[in-house]
């Protein structure tokens, strides 16, 4: 039976999306939850949101930053917000320096990184927000990280290919993380063990790959970790792979850019609205405005694989690089 959901429940959708913090995004869940018409059709919807509200008040009573009434939070700008998070002297910051215009201290002693850093990379026509972090290790615990993390869309976890203690270093920041709940995944969520994890997709970053050892180790590295994770050795000094790693992290995401057209006038290819894999035509026009989603008759699409110009419905599933003309 279908859904059939109004409009206001598309317009909380919106909110629960755009929200930061976890008391917004219960806030909005319930708000769906009291929205939706409650018949058979909508069971298995009310049930997941149930799910999923439950499992946020779990987070927020464990949530150390709030515990402490202090973090360094850290606002999400662009189109995600992607942490840079490894053992000490990785190269994160060094990365940080190559990949955006933030400048952050790069040095050859641990721990010079002691606040969060922000800065933008532009992957072709949108911004990724990248975020250098203090280091992690089982020496050392920022008792704030945990809680700024779990914000992020997605983890490099930047890894030392001169070094022999390449899975140590990759296991020592997986056991910490998970102390707050939190796991990496590839790009496909995993399902739940019986203690509900906190999961963030992760791409292993092997940096320094202009050592004469750093082939090998990133061999074994990748026969660890390549049937889960998605692996890429750059070197950040010498930026070697840097466009790869860009386009390796935009892929991580999971993320696809739509673009608008007006009637008889072509696509403004400069702001597309960002979108998740697997969202529809309903979803885009929530992106752009709420009032556009609830008096969407239907639309024309351009794109890979459609006519030019062809109708679609509401719940047409958008690919990356479509254009989409409204019409109300
Ligand atoms: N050879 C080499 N050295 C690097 C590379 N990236 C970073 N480094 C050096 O490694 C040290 C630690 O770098 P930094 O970015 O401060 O590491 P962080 O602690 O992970 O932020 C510094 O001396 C950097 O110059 C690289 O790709 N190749
Ligand atoms: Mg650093």
């Amino acid at each position: 039976m279908p859904a059939n959901l109004p409009p206001d429940y598309f317009a909380a959708e919106k909110e629960y999306r755009a929200a930061k913090t976890i008391p917004e995004k219960i806030r909005a869940l319930e708000e769906m939850l009291a929205i939706m018409p409650k018949h058979k059709g909508t069971d298995k919807l009310q049930a997941d949101l149930k799910r999923r509200i439950s499992r946020l008040k779990m987070e927020a009573r464990r949530k150390p930053a709030t515990k402490r009434g202090y973090t360094y939070y850290v606002k999400k700008e662009g189109a995600a917000q992607v942490f840079l998070i490894g053992a000490p002297n990785t190269g994160k910051s060094k990365l940080l320096t190559q990949l955006t215009s933030a400048t952050p201290e790069v040095a050859d002693y641990p721990f010079t990184t002691r606040k969060p850093l922000p800065g933008m990379m532009k992957f072709e026509n949108i911004q990724i927000q990248l975020v250098d972090a203090p280091p992690i290790s089982n020496e050392h615990r920022v008792a704030w990280l945990p809680g700024i993390i779990r914000n992020a869309d997605a983890i490099l976890l930047v890894v030392d290919l001169s070094k022999e203690d390449l899975l140590e270093q990759v296991e020592a920041v997986a056991e910490e993380l998970e102390k707050s709940r939190i796991k990496f995944i590839g790009k496909q969520p995993e399902k739940d063990s019986d203690e509900p994890m906190f999961q963030l997709r992760t791409l292993i970053v092997g940096n320094k790959s202009d050592y004469p050892e750093a082939e090998e180790n990133f061999k074994v590295l990748k026969e660890m970790y390549s049937n889960k994770f998605s692996l890429i050795d750059i070197s950040a000094r010498d930026s070697t792979n840097l466009d790869e790693l860009k386009r390796e992290v935009f892929n991580l995401l999971n993320i696809i850019r739509v673009y608008t057209k007006s009637p008889g006038k072509k696509p403004d290819y400069n702001d597309p609205v960002i979108l998740n894999k697997g969202e529809t035509l309903a979803d885009f026009a929530v992106a752009i405005h709420k009032d556009f989603a609830a008096k969407l008759k239907y639309a024309r699409i351009w794109g890979t694989n459609k006519y030019a110009g062809q109708k679609i419905q509401r719940d047409h599933i958008l690919e990356d690089g479509d254009v989409v003309e409204l019409r109300i």
